[in-house]
C-alpha cells in the first residue's frame, strides 16, 4: 500500500493531539510524521505508534516540500497565512478552521453528505472541514433531507468547553475546583463569562445582525455542504459546562410529511448515524456517553405537534472527534483512495 508523508499543524492543541490518535487508530498509512506548533511548543515531543515524534516550530519552517496531506488545527489565522504555503509546495491541506469555509473554491467536506465535493481539491489545495457543530446536524439531516425535503431548520446548541481548546478545558477544571473548595471564583480567561455551573449564548464573535458567529457558521455552512441553499436554517449557539461532545436540540419542518418511526427507520439505516431512542427505558444520547465516539448520535425523536410536517430530535457527537479529527482523517482517506 502506498503511504504519505503527513503534517499536523497545531498537533499539541486539542484538535491534533486527536488528529494523532485517529491517524494510529485508523491505521491511517503514514509514511513520515511531521508535526507543528507556535515556537512555545519546539521540541516538545508528542506519541505516534510508539515513536516520539519531536514538534517543529510552523513560523520557522522554510519549505514545506514532501508533504503530500496537511492537517491544520492552529486557528484560521494560521490558516490564512500558511495553507496556501503548503498547498503551493505540493500539499493538499485539510484545514479544521473557519477561514476557508465559505471560499467557493475550497471544498467543505463531511464525508457521509457529500463525498464527492473532496474533487474540487485541485482549484487551491484546500479543502475545508465543517464547524463541530454543523458537521453533527447534518449528518442526521441529509438522509431525512433525501426523502422529505427538509424546507426549514431551528437549532439550538448545547457545546462543551473543549470546542474552544485545551485552555478552556482548563477553565471549567479550575472554575470547579474553586467552587468545591469554597475559595474565591477565579475570572474568565479564555470564555467569555463564567462557565462553570454556568451556561453562555456566546460563541465565537457577536456579528452586527445579532447573531454570533458560531451561529452564523451553522447556518451558511448547512446550505454549502447538503448543496441546497434553499433550506433555510436559524440557530443559537450556547456553551454549557461539559468538557467533551455537543448536544443540539434540532427542530425541523419537511416538505412530506414524516412520521417519527419513519425518521427513526431512515436513520437506523443512515451511515455514521447510531438511532438511541428508547425514552421509557431511559434512552437517548447523552454527551458523557457519548464521548469517545466516532459516530452521530440520535434520539428523542418525535413529532413537531405545532405544525403539519415537523419533528424534533436531540442529537450528540464528539465534537474533537467527529466534529473535528475524526472528520479530517475520513476526508484524507477518501483523498488517498479516489485522488492522490
Ligand atoms: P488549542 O487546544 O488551543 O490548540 C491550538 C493549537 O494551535 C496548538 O497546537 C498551538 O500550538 C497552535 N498554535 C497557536 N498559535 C500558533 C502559532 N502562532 N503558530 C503555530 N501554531 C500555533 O485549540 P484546538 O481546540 O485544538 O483548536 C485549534 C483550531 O482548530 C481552532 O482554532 C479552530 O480553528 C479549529 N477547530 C475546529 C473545530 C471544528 O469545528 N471543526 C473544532 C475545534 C477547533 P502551541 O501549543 O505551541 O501554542
Ligand atoms: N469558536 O472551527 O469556540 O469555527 O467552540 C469551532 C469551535 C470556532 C470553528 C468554539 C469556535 C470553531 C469554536
Amino acid at each position: 500500500m502506498k503511504e504519505y508523508t503527513v503534517a499536523v499543524v497545531g498537533a499539541t492543541g486539542a484538535v491534533g493531539r486527536m488528529m494523532l490518535t485517529v491517524l494510529e487508530e485508523r491505521n491511517f498509512p503514514v509514511k513520515e510524521l511531521r508535526l507543528f506548533a507556535s515556537t512555545r511548543s519546539k521540541g516538545m515531543l508528542l506519541p505516534f505508534k510508539g515513536e516520539q515524534i519531536p514538534v517543529e516550530a510552523l513560523e520557522e519552517a522554510k519549505s514545506f516540500k514532501g508533504i503530500d496531506i496537511a492537517l491544520f488545527s492552529a486557528g484560521a489565522q494560521r490558516s490564512l497565512d500558511f495553507a496556501p504555503l503548503f498547498a503551493r509546495d505540493g500539499a493538499v491541506v485539510i484545514d479544521n478552521s473557519s477561514a476557508w469555509r465559505m471560499d467557493p473554491d475550497v471544498p467543505l467536506v463531511v464525508p457521509e453528505v457529500n463525498p464527492h465535493a473532496v474533487a474540487g481539491y485541485t482549484k487551491k489545495g484546500i479543502i475545508a472541514n465543517p464547524n463541530c457543530s454543523t458537521i453533527q446536524m447534518v449528518v442526521v439531516l441529509k438522509p431525512l433531507h433525501d426523502v422529505a425535503r427538509i424546507k426549514r431548520v431551528v437549532v439550538s446548541t448545547y457545546q462543551s468547553v473543549s470546542g474552544a481548546g485545551q485552555k478552556a478545558i482548563f477553565e471549567l477544571m479550575e472554575q470547579t475546583k474553586a467552587w468545591c473548595e469554597g475559595s474565591p471564583m477565579p475570572l474568565p480567561k479564555h470564555l467569555p463569562q463564567r462557565i462553570a455551573f454556568n451556561c453562555i449564548p456566546h460563541i465565537d464573535v457577536f456579528l452586527p445582525n445579532g447573531y454570533t458567529k458560531e451561529e452564523m457558521k451553522m447556518v451558511e455552512e448547512t446550505k454549502k455542504i447538503m448543496e441546497d441553499p434553499s433550506i433555510a436554517v436559524t440557530a443559537t449557539t450556547v456553551r454549557v459546562p461539559v468538557f467533551y461532545g455537543h448536544a443540539e436540540s434540532v427542530n425541523i419542518e419537511t416538505e412530506k410529511k414524516l412520521t417519527a418511526e419513519e425518521a427513526r427507520e431512515v436513520l437506523r439505516k443512515a451511515e455514521g448515524v447510531v438511532v438511541l431512542d428508547d425514552p421509557q427505558n431511559k434512552l437517548y444520547p447523552m454527551q458523557v456517553d457519548v464521548a469517545g465516539r466516532d459516530e452521530v448520535f440520535v434520539g428523542r425523536i418525535r413529532e413537531d405537534l405545532s405544525i403539519e410536517k415537523g419533528l424534533n430530535m436531540w442529537i450528540v457527537a464528539d465534537n474533537i472527534r467527529k466534529g473535528a479529527a475524526t472528520n479530517a482523517v475520513q476526508i484524507a482517506e477518501i483523498l488517498i483512495k479516489n485522488y492522490l
